[in-house]
């Protein structure tokens, strides 16, 4: 997609970058931290590749004002980080004073430099003690939740207008509790189901009171969502495997928290692969739970990274298959995942081996907009977009670089899709790129780079990428231009 004229984004358009607090912040245990669910994953054998852990990280709970100037030079607007909930009532019990000060220290230093402070509440990071009383699948972890976000709110409802409730419940409930490839790494169907529906259980329970103390607030909700595209548009088979995986990733959290209830295709699918899963979900959703669920946000975080290209028939040509942590022993995360098949269609993709397909960016914004965002009156923002790539660092005079030149494209190429939507009518109102900084990347540990800043984990050194400086380039122009593409 090459831009032939300058395309300005509305001037009201925010452009921000996201981390979140176990992947960057470190410190695990200082300060009457306690074990999250990831500290403990992170140890179990195989569970991440190399064993690494989060205990230093990007050392952001010590660099923070760095990164801070770091995010000023780059020209961010805003800022997505999250709260971990260890640090703020370890164990999930008492809250921690030390804990809170290190996200008003963090929270005053981005208001100094004029960025806005967007936090989310839960990127993962549920202490051990609870998962150990049930974590997820414990329908008392959903009222300890809303307990943690009103404690977060009591020391910073002051100093932050946006709250995000969750970040992408369906890796917490499918990968984490299904797949098990990510923590806690439990492998059943039921659980997955029911932290699913206790996921939003929280979610709904926090929005509901944290409106209720202040109307002023932006309240919201991050998903990770997907479009699920037909092999063959003619072929039935084909047709409901994109229906199977549309349902069980977009419209099973999309239609609780739209419309109140749970997609009945997928709950009728659900009685056919697992009939006890299917019976504890619904013993699970006690009377109130969906319009608890439905309590109207005011905006709604997309999470775009790829598409799926799927089908009812057994693949000719199938993408390189079990390289993602996600595909490794065939562990599905979706629950009716028999006879749905991948299929490659020749894209390229990082080094995630998630295929690169911005055009998918603006159908899911559009499809989203129409179907559930506009008849609620919701907007949108774009709260994660990015690519891992495997960078080369280079020595100049001024020090290393990074020409990250696939990156850098990546960026541009999903910015382009943005204002495609935004010319069709969607009201999408900014986007952070993911991530700032390189960062722990979950089951894959430090191997994967997503960043526009490169973190050298062994001196902590921070570069910014040729893609960073990019992105401060679009930011400062507010617009997309044909000359920077040929600027490199
Ligand atoms: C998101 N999938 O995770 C998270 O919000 C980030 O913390 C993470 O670092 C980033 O995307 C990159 O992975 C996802 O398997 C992890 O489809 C896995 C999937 C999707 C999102």
């Amino acid at each position: 997609m090459s831009v032939s004229e300058t395309r300005p984004f509305p001037t009201d358009f925010l452009f921000g970058a996201a981390t979140a607090a176990y992947q960057i912040e470190g410190a695990a245990f200082e300060d009457g931290r306690t074990a999250s669910i990831w500290d403990a994953f992170a140890r179990v054998p195989g569970a991440v590749i190399n064993a690494d852990n989060g205990d230093v990280a990007c050392d952001h709970y010590h660099r923070y004002r760095d990164d801070v100037a770091l995010m000023q030079r780059l020209g961010l607007q805003t800022y997505r980080f999250s709260t971990s909930w260890s640090r703020v009532r370890p164990d999930g019990g008492a809250v921690n004073p030390a804990g809170l000060d290190f996200y008003k220290r963090l929270v005053d230093e981005l208001r100094e430099a004029d960025i806005i402070p967007w936090l989310t509440l839960y990127h993962w990071d549920m202490p051990q003690a609870l998962e150990e009383k049930g974590g997820w699948t414990s329908r008392e972890t959903a009222d300890r939740f809303a307990e943690y976000a009103l404690s977060v709110h009591d020391a910073l409802g002051d100093r932050v207008d946006i709250w995000t409730t969750l970040n992408e419940p369906w890796c917490s409930s499918f990968l984490g509790y299904t797949a098990g490839v990510h923590a806690p790494g439990r492998q059943s169907v039921t659980d997955g189901v029911l932290a699913a529906h206790h996921l939003l259980l929280g979610h709904g329970t926090v929005v509901r009171e944290l409106r209720a103390r202040d109307a002023e607030l932006e309240l919201g909700i991050t998903l990770n969502l997907t479009v699920a595209e037909p092999v063959d548009p003619a072929d039935p088979a084909d047709v409901d495997a994109a229906r199977r995986i549309d349902g069980q990733f977009n419209r099973w959290f999309l239609d609780p928290i739209f419309r109140g209830e749970y997609p009945g295709d997928i709950l009728g699918d659900l009685v056919t692969v697992d009939a006890a899963a299917r019976a504890a979900l619904d013993a699970a959703i006690l009377p109130g739970d969906l319009e608890t669920i439905a309590t109207p946000i005011d905006s709604l975080g997309v999470n775009y990274y790829h598409g799926e290209f799927v089908g009812g028939h057994e693949a000719p040509n199938p993408p390189r298959p079990g390289e993602a942590p996600t595909d490794r022993e065939g562990r599905s995360p979706f629950p009716s995942h028999e006879g749905i098949f991948w299929h490659e269609r020749g894209l390229p993709r990082t080094s995630m081996n998630w295929e690169v397909q911005p055009e998918g960016l603006t159908i899911l914004l559009e499809r989203v907009w129409e179907e559930y965002a506009r008849p609620a009156g919701t907007t949108l923002y774009v709260t994660e977009n990015g690519a891992a790539y495997d960078d080369v660092v280079t020595m100049s005079e001024s020090g290393p670089r990074v020409h990250d030149e696939e990156r850098r494209e990546f960026v541009r190429m999903h910015l382009g899709a943005v204002l495609d939507a935004i010319a069709a009518g969607v009201d999408v109102r900014g986007y952070f790129y993911w991530s700032l900084l390189d960062n722990y990347e979950w089951a894959w540990g430090y191997e994967k780079r997503f960043g526009i800043v490169r973190v050298d984990y062994d001196t902590q050194e921070r570069t910014v990428k040729d893609s960073g400086l990019e992105y401060g380039r679009i930011i400062a122009a507010r617009a997309l231009d044909p000359e920077s593409a040929a600027r490199r």
